[in-house]
């Protein structure tokens, strides 16, 4: 099957935010079995939908990037996520887009967090998630709503990047 394309900043579509979905049927299937074949070749963690142009509330993580031939992958998929716990405590983890290469930064975010979401079925389910794993539901919900890791650096920083970003793309290497 086709991949995406993955979309880098700066681009409007980054900021705007993802309608939610109304039933998982199998047009949406397609879309997450592509938006994980996307990730997997880029490589990446996690995927949302405006990440390859497409507004809606989907998205797709796997934290194992490399596996042997016998191991199966093991996907999340999430339709209309939502947060409905978020723990006190902190981490910090150096966090890294697809949307903006070569580039990371430590972002702080709730250690833990319980989320709510719609699976490849179509069924309710709920997970927590602490560590890498819960950064990289909160970094993908970001996408959905329209944000991306450099909107919690500094206004200099972010846009220092952006520029950067900006100047590749007119010299066509990205
Ligand atoms: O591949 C990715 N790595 C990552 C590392 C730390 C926190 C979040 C991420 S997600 C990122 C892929 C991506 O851009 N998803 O939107
Ligand atoms: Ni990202």
């Amino acid at each position: 099957m086709d991949n995406y394309e993955i979309i880098t900043a700066p681009n409007p579509v980054l900021k705007q935010e993802a309608r939610p979905v109304d039933k998982v049927d199998d047009a949406i299937r397609r879309q997450m079995d592509r938006m994980l074949t996307t990730m997997y070749d880029a490589p990446g963690i996690g995927l949302a939908a405006n990440q390859v142009g497409l507004l809606n509330r989907v998205l797709v993580m796997d934290l194992v990037t490399t596996r042997s031939e016998e191991e199966k992958p093991s996907p999340i998929f999430m339709v209309n996520p939502q947060i409905i716990y978020e723990s006190e405590q902190m981490s910090v983890i150096d966090e890294g887009c697809l949307s903006v290469p070569e580039h990371y930064a430590e972002i702080e975010r709730p250690a833990i967090i319980r989320v709510k979401y719609w699976d490849y079925d179509g069924k309710e389910a709920e997970i927590e998630a602490g560590d890498l794993l819960s950064h990289c539901v909160q970094h993908e919900i970001d996408h959905l709503n329209g944000v991306l890791f450099v909107d919690y650096l500094s206004s200099l920083k972010r846009n220092m990047i952006l520029k950067k970003l900006q100047k590749l793309k007119k010299a066509n290497i990205l």
